[in-house]
């Protein structure tokens, strides 16, 4: 039987390290590459240095290591990107291109390309936007995310690539630290609340965004990347759905553990990022497709996430 051997880019980043060992449980440790571009000290020899926009580096190491899939991670998001509009830009088409021409010369059996929520603007439905809505995006990200969505169907129509790509929505974990991201307040809040420091979020306390569980997420990312290729119909990228919140209501869960924990609120530029995006979407073809149901709601995200935090600060006894 073939063995799939996957490379991973941008695998240090809040989803690739979760991502990663998932897809080692999955296939084998021996046989997935993880990757980034800078790899600090203790991730030496767990981690790969490789700069995602040089396609002849990205083609020597897909040769050297017999690479039949590629989990391309590595993008600039929403926030950060503001900051360098053209850099976000630029790398986040050119390592796309690198991998999608990758793929195409060595004939690899699948690409996994991740879009966002950032694609949508103001011409889509505020709730409950449906995947085939209107795309003009407000920044940099989810412009190079609409793109990438175009091209993502482009080498899949033109030339067979079986590229497959979700919409996600703000991921909320444990394991790992976002960067950069309008949705990173989710996470952020709860390392706060576990160390009982108050808490100023960016956002306006009504405000509210999807947002998905890291384990969902990882299990979403699997389940599309493992089903037969008959069933994936969109070609350009699927609406993925869990759960949607405003700070308000994550403050209130958080509360049920910590009820004295304070949040105030001093917008920045992100509001008006957020307030740009859905506050819900439907996902219904990826329902159909490929069945995908998400298993967490918000108590169930802040128990796990206060558990695990408590664990990782070493506040085992305190609430
Ligand atoms: C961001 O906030 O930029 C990301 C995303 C929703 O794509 N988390």
């Amino acid at each position: 039987m073939k063995v799939d051997k996957v490379l991973v880019t941008g695998a240090g980043g809040q989803l690739g390290t979760v991502l990663v060992k998932a897809l080692k449980k999955l296939k084998g440790a021996e046989n997935v590459l993880a990757t980034d571009l800078y790899v600090k000290p203790e991730d030496k020899g767990l981690l790969f240095p490789l700069d995602a926009t040089n396609e002849v580096a990205v083609a020597e190491l897909v040769v050297e290591n017999n690479i039949t899939q590629i989990y391309h991670l590595a993008a600039i998001l929403s926030a950060k990107g503001e900051e360098q509009p053209l850099k976000t830009w630029d790398i986040n088409l050119k390592s796309l291109f690198a991998i999608l021409e990758v793929a195409r010369k060595y004939k690899l059996d699948k690409v996994f390309f991740p879009s966002s929520i950032a694609v949508f603007g103001a011409s889509a439905s505020k709730q409950n936007t449906p995947q085939d809505a209107y795309l003009d995006p407000t920044t940099v990200y989810g412009i190079s995310k609409a793109a990438g969505e175009q091209w993502a169907n482009y080498y899949f129509t033109k030339y067979g690539v079986d590229v497959r790509s979700l919409r996600y929505p703000g991921i909320i974990g444990h394991q790992s630290l976002p960067g950069g991201g309008t949705t990173d307040y989710a996470v952020d809040i709860y390392h706060k609340a576990v160390n009982k420091e108050p808490f100023i979020c960016y956002l306006k306390k009504d405000t509210a965004l999807p947002m998905i569980f890291m384990a969902d997420a990882v299990r979403a990312t699997l389940e599309l990347m493992e089903a037969p290729k008959e069933q994936i119909k969109t070609r350009t990228s699927y609406n993925l759905n869990a759960l949607s919140f405003t700070p308000a209501q994550i403050v209130e869960s958080i509360k049920k553990w910590y009820p004295d924990f304070i949040a105030t609120y001093k917008e920045d530029f992100r509001e008006a990022i957020a307030q740009s995006w859905p506050s819900s979407i439907l996902d219904i073809q990826a329902q159909e497709d490929w069945k995908w149901e998400p298993h967490y709601l918000l108590d169930d995200i802040s128990n796990e996430m206060i558990i695990e935090l408590k664990k990782k600060y070493n506040l085992h006894s305190q609430l």
